[in-house]
């Protein structure tokens, strides 16, 4: 029997190399797609790796002609600092993007005639909290509330969830291809991600780990937001389990299609702590970016993941101490 195909976007990114290596030994064929070309380490891993812009539909065209796609993870996407800086090119990655994605996927489960599994990176940024007396007066937010974000890439988030939602359940309702094969869409709410092999690139929740990559690197940090800025973070390992653990979730016994999970919940000043105790040496500093530090404040202090654990039973291996000795401390030792 030939080996389902999964689609990744944003394949060479801070989940996508992580992913890749799960889904390799999980025996999927992976096809790719990705504005850079995948190093040679993990374009052995794939079946096929395309080199260019989910923006460009003749490309996924092209794609999606050559394999029967059953499975998308769609992680491309332009995060919540790079977003701010130039807000019309995180819709149009973001929003305009996923759209061509979703179509693309929609397209596939009426060619196959069953639906095409679509998971989907959302964010802790979904939510928006007025203010830092709230947000720890709230402590954990259930996946309803608190659904007003203020940064570009969490309305882009929180839209295409909707979106998703749209496309599994009512795309084309009153056209004539309404009882057609529809996509299946699945997402998961992230909080702020570390992983010990890549250092991710204009996101928010970055500070944590760029000051870890940093200390293990000997080089100084000037960390944008100040040492009580507290969000959830989870370690790579965890973010990938989840992924792959919704994926293979039956559809009956999932309520809903957007999950928050939650390992560990830490402020800016207890990561730089943890950090000192393994590298002593480590030269940590605070220059609070007032912008920067009010969207870490916008982010909810924890996040309730008890639907995911009663739906498809979610459960995070790593709490901060084990995120920190058993993956994220031997796995940097050995990168630097
Ligand atoms: C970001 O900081 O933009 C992301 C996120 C929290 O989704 N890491």
């Amino acid at each position: 029997m030939s080996k389902p195909v999964v689609l990744v976007t944003g394949a060479n990114g801070e989940i996508g190399r992580s992913l890749l290596e799960r889904l390799h030994a999980d025996g999927y064929a992976v096809v790719t797609v990705d504005l850079t070309p995948l190093p040679e380490k993990y374009r052995g891993l794939c079946l096929e790796t395309y080199a260019g812009n989910i923006m460009d539909r003749y490309l996924l065209d092209q794609v999606a002609a050559h394999h029967e796609i059953e499975v998308v993870f769609h992680l491309a996407a332009l995060l919540s600092t790079r977003g701010e800086r130039d807000p019309e090119l995180a819709h149009q990655v973001n929003v305009e993007g996923t759209l061509h994605l979703l179509r693309m996927a929609n397209n596939q489960s009426q060619r196959l005639g069953r639906a095409v599994r679509f998971l989907f990176p959302s964010s802790i940024a979904v939510y928006g909290m007025p203010d830092v007396a709230e947000k720890k007066r709230v402590g954990r937010v259930r996946e309803e509330a608190w659904n007003v974000p203020i940064t570009m890439y969490g309305c882009n988030k929180l839209y295409c969830e909707h979106l998703g939602r749209y496309f599994t359940n009512y795309y084309r309702q009153l056209g004539a291809l309404s009882t057609a094969a529809r996509l299946d869409f699945r997402a998961i709410r992230f909080p702020g991600l570390i992983s010990a092999e890549t250092v991710p690139t204009g996101g928010t929740s970055d500070f944590g780990p760029e000051m870890l990559h940093a200390a293990a690197q000997g080089k100084p940090y000037k960390c944008f937001v100040g040492p009580e800025a507290q969000i959830p973070f989870m370690a790579m390992p965890d973010a990938v389990q989840s992924l792959v653990g919704l994926l293979d979730a039956d559809r009956e016994r999932l309520s809903t299609t957007v999950y928050n999970v939650g390992a560990f919940s830490v402020s800016a000043g207890e990561i730089a702590a943890r950090v000192k105790r393994i590298f002593p040496k480590a030269d940590i500093s605070y220059e609070p970016d007032p912008v920067r530090a009010k969207i870490v404040d916008s982010w909810p202090e924890d996040l309730d993941d008890s639907v995911a654990r009663k739906d498809w039973g979610w459960k995070p291996a790593y709490d901060f101490d084990r995120a920190f000795d058993d993956y994220l401390v031997p796995g940097i030792r050995a990168r630097y």
